[in-house]
């Protein structure tokens, strides 16, 4: 406990929670009529997952969202970020939504709420139905529309509800880990398509906000953006241009368009020949104002100048006695802190949210079945002190979820990586919490605790 920050540095209704997506913990991907989305076709591809994993099965919280709500309320979460799968609403991305598939989520909303949790729901997290890949997928200006259609039915049913609504999680994971490092569904390592998914998932974002506040005004609507600082392993000219190439690739490129209107114009004329179709009215839609932004932090980049490499020309560099977690990434919490600060400063927006926030350790269930797990625990506790300094500044930070709230898949890296505050045994499905869950509840008990009403008060 010693070294989580005071936990009066957090105002009274900050919320503290934790985050997962659909395809990431959900399995059950034929039940209620859910249709192939193109993670289950990209999963399914030999060689693409490091394990051979599949979101088949994966945590089965489709079937065990109860049990999940009881950990989360031993746990004391008073946030719980979670995505809306779209092909369990239009399982061809399209057309009338199935009725399961808002049940499912009316379900799980409404559980969350009975046990004073408050739900945070994200639109998409990457799980585009199959029939809109065979289309085209993000390179095609129609899937935006389709996805503001899709958006719309799910806020329909659910808005009165929800706290914080974001309509993308991570669109530069999409856009760049998926078309052009070819690590994601579609598995693409091409350049033009990467810029056009990136313009059609900010344009995407754009037109929900647009439908969603003229069909629900005052509905709470954000967007989340992965974040990274980079910073120079040498003091060379031209490492200092890297650095500033590669924030503009992972920040600026979703930051400036979402809340200046335009593209950074280092950037776009580095790309200039591969740029998409930008039409006149594009921007103003995708900046539109916002209620939060989320922002995911995990690392940052270490970085020189390497001009056998592509753009942006950065070859990381590993820091002496830094810890890694098994994903390879720093423990570096002092990012977090810069983010947000630099975010506030530069872009002002009226709330942030850690959307996300972790570290995958070799975690292993001991013989008295603790699942020890110190790093983790170090990790968060050095990243709440983070968020602490800067709320300290003046950031309008909201709450700060962990990711994840249970071991799941890991994307490329399949169930290789332990992101989890509970641990899950992928053959049992037995959940069960590490001792890092056990310090973060401590932590927001003494929180609510510290903002407690005096008795007799
Ligand atoms: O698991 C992912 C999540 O889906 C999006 N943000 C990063 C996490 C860890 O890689």
């Amino acid at each position: 406990m010693s070294s989580f920050p005071d936990a009066r540095a957090f105002p009274a209704g900050f919320r503290f929670g934790a985050a997962t997506s659909a395809y990431q913990i959900e399995g059950a991907v034929a039940a209620g009529g859910r249709g192939p989305s193109w993670w289950d076709r990209f999963a399914h591809t030999p060689g693409r997952i490091s394990d051979g994993g599949t979101g088949d099965i994966a945590c089965d919280h489709f079937t065990r969202w109860r049990e999940d709500l009881g950990w989360m309320q031993r746990l004391g979460l008073q946030a719980y970020r979670f995505s809306v799968a779209w092909p369990r609403i239009q399982p061809d991305g399209r057309g009338a939504p199935l009725a399961a598939g808002l049940d499912f989520y009316e379900r799980l909303v409404d559980g969350l709420l009975e046990r004073g949790i408050e739900p945070h729901a994200t639109l998409y997290h990457w799980d585009l139905p199959q029939a809109l890949a065979d289309a085209g997928g993000w390179q095609a200006r129609d899937t935006a529309a389709a996805f503001a259609d899709y958006a719309g039915h799910v806020v329909q049913r659910l808005a009165d509800r929800v706290a914080h609504w974001a309509t993308l999680n991570e669109p530069r994971c999409c856009a760049w880990v998926g078309h052009l490092e070819g690590r994601h569904a579609p598995g693409l390592t091409d350049r033009r398509a990467t810029l056009a998914a990136a313009h059609h998932l900010l344009l995407a974002h754009g037109l929900a906000v647009q439908a969603l506040r003229a069909a629900r005004p005052g509905a709470p609507l954000g967007i989340v953006l992965d974040v990274k600082p980079y910073t120079a392993a040498d003091d060379r000219p031209e490492t200092a241009a890297a650095v500033r190439r590669a924030d503009g690739v992972f920040n600026r490129w979703f930051l400036d368009p979402l809340f200046r209107g335009r593209y950074p114009d280092d950037i776009a004329a580095d790309h200039a020949a591969d740029m998409p179709e930008v039409r006149t009215a594009d921007l103003a839609l995708i900046a539109q104002p916002l209620d939060f932004l989320g922002l995911n932090y995990y690392t940052r980049g270490h970085v020189r100048h390497d001009a056998s490499l592509p753009h942006p020309h950065a070859a990381l560099v590993p820091v002496p006695g830094a810890h890694l977690s098994t994903m390879g990434w720093e423990d570096w919490p002092q990012g977090l802190e810069l983010m947000l600060c630099r975010i506030h400063r530069e872009y002002a927006p009226r709330a942030l949210v850690v959307a996300e926030n972790g570290a995958a350790e070799p975690d292993v269930v001991d013989a008295d079945g603790r699942v020890r797990d110190p790093a983790r625990t170090r990790y968060l506790a050095g990243h709440l002190a983070a968020c602490a300094r800067a709320l300290a500044a003046g950031v309008p930070l909201q709450a700060y979820l962990v990711w994840s709230l249970m071991d799941n898949f890991e994307w490329g890296r399949g169930y290789t990586q332990r992101f989890g505050l509970l641990h899950v045994d992928f053959e049992t499905l037995e959940r069960r919490a590490k001792d890092s869950a056990w310090a973060y509840r401590d932590f927001i008990a003494a929180h609510a605790a510290a903002h407690a009403a005096p008795r007799g008060a």
